[in-house]
């Protein structure tokens, strides 16, 4: 499938209704939505970071198109998240201390959810605390998000943090590379949402 154009443009320039027509066109039509979430939906983001390097835009712009990019992922999650039967772990998931970023963690959660696990989406700006309140309530797994350089050191704490508890720990968002989740003793590393549901796969021996 071609980018589309006016669906990218859409988001780039903020534009939270021509995101909805566009995403509303390609599921009435019984389009691909995951080919338009990856072919024209997440570039289209990458685009925006690009833009605020070069300061051709800056925190506003880059938060309307987040706005206008989450109303697009709105329309497509009851496609991704299948319902209904037993989950096949119970896991969890949040953007770490000082990190506001949530885009690239939601789409990790729904990919998981669709996937057949039980996700308890913990958000934003998560202390260690909040983790190991999650793993109390039953998460096998713990699944960190970090967009930022200066927040992704946290990580290593929330790993520290959940030491001896018996969960794993998976690590993932834009700054952060396997060597980094084996410098901190995290137990994987995920580059991408659907990477994220072969590695929790792996982690909890679910075969499909
Ligand atoms: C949108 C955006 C914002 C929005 C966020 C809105 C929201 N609700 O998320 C707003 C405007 C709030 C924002 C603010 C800031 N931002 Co910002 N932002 C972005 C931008 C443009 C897009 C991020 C995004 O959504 N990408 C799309 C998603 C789908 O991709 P993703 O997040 O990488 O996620 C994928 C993978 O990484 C992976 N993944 C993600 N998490 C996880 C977790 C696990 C466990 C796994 C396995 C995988 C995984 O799977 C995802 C799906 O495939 C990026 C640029 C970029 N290229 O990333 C800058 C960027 C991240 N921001 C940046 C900066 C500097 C900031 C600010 C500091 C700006 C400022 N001066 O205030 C603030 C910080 C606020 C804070 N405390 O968090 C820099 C970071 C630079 C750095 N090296 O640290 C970037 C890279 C822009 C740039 N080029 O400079 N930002």
């Amino acid at each position: 499938m071609d980018r589309n154009e006016t669906l990218f443009t859409a988001i780039t320039k903020g534009n939270r209704k021509g995101v909805e027509e566009q995403v509303n066109a390609c599921v009435t039509t019984g389009g691909h939505v995951i080919e338009l979430l990856t072919g024209t939906m997440i570039p289209a983001m990458r685009e925006i970071g690009e833009r605020f390097s070069r300061n051709e835009v800056y925190v506003p712009e880059m938060l309307i198109a987040a706005r206008a990019m989450a109303a697009g992922l709105k329309i497509i999650e009851p496609l991704l998240v299948k319902a209904g039967h037993k989950p096949l772990a119970r896991v969890c998931i949040g953007t770490v201390k000082g990190d506001l970023h949530d885009i690239g963690k939601n789409l990790v959660a729904m990919m998981l959810k669709g996937a057949g696990y039980e996700v308890e989406d913990l958000g934003v700006d998560c202390d260690v605390a909040k983790f190991q309140a999650a793993v109390d309530r039953g998460a096998q797994v713990v699944l960190c998000s970090a967009l930022l350089t200066t927040t992704m050191p946290y990580m290593k704490t929330v790993a520290e943090g959940l030491k001896g508890k018996g969960v794993k720990v998976v690590i993932g968002g834009a700054p952060v590379t396997p060597q980094y989740a084996h410098e901190i003793g995290a137990d994987a590393y995920g580059s991408d949402a659907n990477e994220a549901v072969k590695v929790v796969d792996a982690l909890v021996g679910a075969s499909r």
